[in-house]
């Protein structure tokens, strides 16, 4: 469907939209009432049984979170503009398998921070109350939000989820389908794959249909090419400039002085604005982590706020908590913070995983952080081994300073050969040898193998697991035959 057909479907009669519209959406509506209305919808049986369900990616970063987010405030606030799709009411889902939502403020604790900014203005930190009493208010309230948020994990095993979605999020190893059940629509944003880590491909292919997809991630072939919207743009520093330029295009988002007294636009505004400054760098980053895109997206959301702010403060703020937020996790956690996987299949038919972790902290960091080498060692063949996927080969994307390391584990032949491969052909990456840690270097021959892993130092800094990931795929491909 075109921009044009949309704007036209959205001067439709209202009374037909207000038909459509399920009461306690609004426009413009403030984000506490948003979220319980949202429960109101997935946990307590209204006459709605079907929804479309909006995902993130794996990786559960904020980025994923606030694309789904936004897209379906307004999309839910406006049902005309959507009425291509089935089922035109929109639940915001966090990709998250394990996690409780009472664990949100310790695992992400940015979104509390990208939060509390749409609640209370965009602040700077300096002019934040920072006695413990109020350190503490300002948690317990982030804490109460971030409770309200819908996981993955929630709709597999809270008692009163919609049945459509439960059946839809039962783990593969543990559900065996008797009865068929009707696909759950899933628009997908910050990935164009759907991959959720306890249900198979295979599954997720039989449960869900994607109707919709905003990314900019490569393109992976899964969306249909009649999906509405279907974007997905390489080089765009982050997906919620994307999401909402979209939104913009459709006439859902606009500048509107009225809005201005609509709390919920005020909110939005400010949450989308975090996510792509923390993307971009403060507009600052180099390569095609920053885009004309994102700077005409804030530019846009900027004056919106209502806010006189310092977006480097903002910027800083919220990535101090992230810095943070490490120290108090266990080494799994680590790992699992920023974590994807891909399985890919060879010509001769195997399936194998790879699975790439992004960490903020460097080699030796780690290595406190799990007390001693052979631990962190441990840990790495732990979580690469013994996870709900077994991996063939496990990366780790590590900084250093302004530095970053590529660290690479092979668990089979397979794994070793890509290892080979892969170094060979990621010109782009400009890796060199790194050889810092004699000690380290022993503990992985003991562990993992002689030959079966390899680190790097990454030449050039601006890339990250987005051309890390294409490259080390394609690398386990070719293994065939080799
Ligand atoms: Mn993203």
């Amino acid at each position: 469907m075109t921009v044009d057909s949309l704007t036209h479907l959205m001067q439709l009669p209202l009374e037909d939209e207000d038909e459509m519209r399920l009461p306690g959406f609004s426009l413009g509506q403030d984000l506490t009432s948003y979220l319980s209305q949202i429960r109101k919808v997935v946990f307590s049986q209204t006459e709605h049984k079907h929804v479309t369900l909006v995902l993130g990616n794996p990786s559960c970063d904020l980025d994923s979170f606030i694309c789904a987010f936004a897209l379906s405030y307004f999309y839910n606030s406006r049902p005309n503009a959507t009425r291509h799709h089935k089922n035109p009411i929109y639940v915001p889902v966090l990709n998250l398998p394990y996690i409780e939502t009472e664990d949100l403020w310790r695992l992400r604790p940015e979104f509390g921070v990208a939060i509390r900014g749409a609640f209370d203005g965009l602040t700077p930190q300096s002019k934040l109350e920072q006695t413990q009493e109020a350190v503490e208010a300002r948690r317990r309230r982030e804490k109460t939000l971030l409770e309200q948020l819908v996981t993955v994990h929630e709709l597999a095993n809270n008692e009163k989820t919609l049945p459509s979605l439960r059946h839809a999020f039962q783990t593969s190893d543990r559900y065996k389908s008797e009865e068929s059940h009707e696909k759950v629509d899933v628009i997908l944003v910050d990935h164009n794959a759907p991959a959720i880590e306890t249900i198979t491909d295979e599954d997720i292919r039989a449960r869900f249909d994607v109707v919709g997809c905003i990314d900019h991630h490569v393109e992976e072939n899964y969306v249909p090419k009649q999906a509405t919207p279907r974007v997905i743009k390489l080089g765009i520093g982050s997906c919620t400039s994307l999401v909402t330029e979209h939104l913009r295009n459709i006439n859902l988002w606009t500048a509107h002085e009225d809005h201005k007294k609509l709390p919920g636009f005020t909110q939005m505004s400010r949450l989308a604005l975090t996510p792509i400054l923390i993307d971009t760098w403060n507009l600052k980053a180099p390569g095609d982590k920053c885009s004309d895109l994102d700077r005409e997206q804030v530019a846009f959301l900027d004056p919106q706020t209502g806010d006189d702010f310092d977006r480097e403060d903002l910027f800083h703020q919220a990535q101090t908590a992230k810095y943070e937020s490490l120290n108090l996790l266990r080494m799994q956690e680590i790992f699992a913070r920023d974590y994807k996987s891909y399985a890919e299949e060879l010509e001769d038919g195997s399936v194998y995983n790879i699975g790439i972790a992004s960490v903020f902290e460097d080699l030796e960091w780690l290595s406190k952080h799990a007390k001693g080498k052979q631990e962190l060692v441990q840990e790495l063949v732990k979580y690469a081994q013994h996870g709900e996927k077994v991996l063939e080969v496990f990366g780790l994307l590590t900084k250093s300073g302004d530095r970053k390391q590529v660290a690479i584990c092979s668990f089979g032949e397979a794994g070793r050969k890509a290892i080979t491969i892969f170094e060979n052909s990621a010109k782009e990456l400009q890796l060199k040898d790194w050889t810092e840690d004699d000690t380290l270097s022993k503990q992985l021959d003991e562990q993992v193998g002689p030959g079966a892993w390899k680190i790097w130092w990454m030449g050039d800094i601006s890339k990250s697991r987005k051309q890390v990931a294409p490259l080390l795929r394609n690398a386990l491909k070719q293994t065939t035959g080799s």
